[in-house]
């Protein structure tokens, strides 16, 4: 299998994030795509290749062209005002009640506007890092369409939580989203996305809520008790075209393990055979891991390869875009068991 992946994404590194009002080293950093390069070298039976250079035009398939300029110019803009010395993170949102969607022309307020939480942070070589993760996707994507079977785009920073005009949960650009879109784009007809992140993808769902050629399905934390908290539900099932093409599947908090894990991922994978998919994108975030940090999922190593045994199974062409794990000392190993149960 080939694996896409470049040095280029280690200029995204952010200092801090809050957990739990405590300011904490940042979980998503550059040492999660070692672990994971690192296990994929003493595996053998991997190609590691670099990506092709796509430039914003696929990004602007699903953002808008604002956003995109925003994220270009947020650096610049932020030591102008503020110096280098902290990396640029809003402080205030624009909530859905009471305030008005202007966009403002202070930093300070476009970094609130487009963001809705305080962990996608924005550094002075960040958006290198950004188009760097995207165009691994994209390199993926085309390896699927010309004829590959499968193939793991290790980016960072993620995608899945990136909404057309939003950042947040780590995530800037959605790397999933714009390779489906790009499979969508040179002839596959039905692209399934899989979310197998702990955290529900709630961009991606955004993104293609309306959508009958892209179905969404999600397996996730129940979002009553965990993260993204106000999107993921059961019943968001779509809307318009788009109806009946988004599945979520929460699952409690705490004590899923296989056995309640294994239906669910059953469930998955009937819609996306109903679904007749010709080509499948799993966001493969690796912190549903009983040892994960931040996350509250039991699945364990051998889990992984039974994962990656079902997808398999499908024989759908398959392209694997990294997400989040942040139990860095298996990270790596986790993500090959998947890799490599797929291939068996
Ligand atoms: C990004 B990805 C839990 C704090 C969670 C944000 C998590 C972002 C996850 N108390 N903070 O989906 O892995
Ligand atoms: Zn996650």
């Amino acid at each position: 299998m080939k694996v896409i992946y470049t040095e280029k994404q280690r200029l995204h590194r952010v200092k801090y994030e809050f957990l739990s009002g405590e300011p904490t080293p940042c979980f998503e950093k550059p040492e999660r795509a070692d672990m994971v390069l690192n296990a994929i070298h003493q595996q053998g039976g991997f190609t590691v290749c670099e990506p092709d250079a796509f430039g914003t035009d696929p990004m602007l398939w699903v953002h808008t062209p604002d956003y995109v300029e925003f994220l270009q110019s947020a650096w610049s803009e932020w030591e102008a005002r503020f110096g280098s010395e902290h990396d640029a993170s809003p402080y205030c949102f624009v909530s859905p009640r009471y305030l008005r969607h202007r966009i403002p022309k202070d930093i300070e307020g476009k970094l609130g506007y487009y963001s809705f939480d305080m962990t996608a942070a924005i550094t002075k070589t960040s958006w290198d890092a950004i188009q760097a993760a995207t165009d691994c996707a994209l390199t993926g994507a085309q390896l699927l369409i010309n004829g590959e079977h499968s193939a793991f785009a290790l980016c960072r920073p993620p995608g899945h939580h990136a909404a057309p005009d939003m950042m947040g949960g780590y995530c800037y650009i959605n790397n999933a989203a714009i390779a489906a879109e790009s499979l969508r784009r040179n002839g596959k007809k039905r692209v399934a996305i899989l979310d197998l992140d702990y955290h529900h993808g709630n961009g991606t769902q955004s993104i293609f809520y309306d959508r009958d050629d892209v179905l969404f399905v999600s397996i996730h934390g129940d979002p009553d008790y965990d993260y993204p908290h106000y999107l993921g539900f059961a019943d968001e099932v779509g809307e318009g075209k788009g109806k009946g093409y988004n599945l979520n599947l929460p699952l409690p908090q705490g004590k899923t393990d296989w056995s309640l894990y294994q239906p669910a991922l059953h469930t998955a994978l009937s819609r996306i055979q109903a679904f007749d998919a010709q080509a499948l994108v799993i966001s493969l975030g690796m912190d549903t891991y009983e040892n994960d940090p931040i996350s509250y999922f039991k699945l364990k190593r051998e889990d992984y390869r039974a994962i990656g045994e079902q997808l398999g199974k499908l024989g759908i062409p398959t392209l694997f875009v990294f997400e989040g794990g942040y139990a860095v000392d298996d990270l790596g190993y986790n993500t090959v068991a998947v890799l490599d149960g797929f291939k068996n």
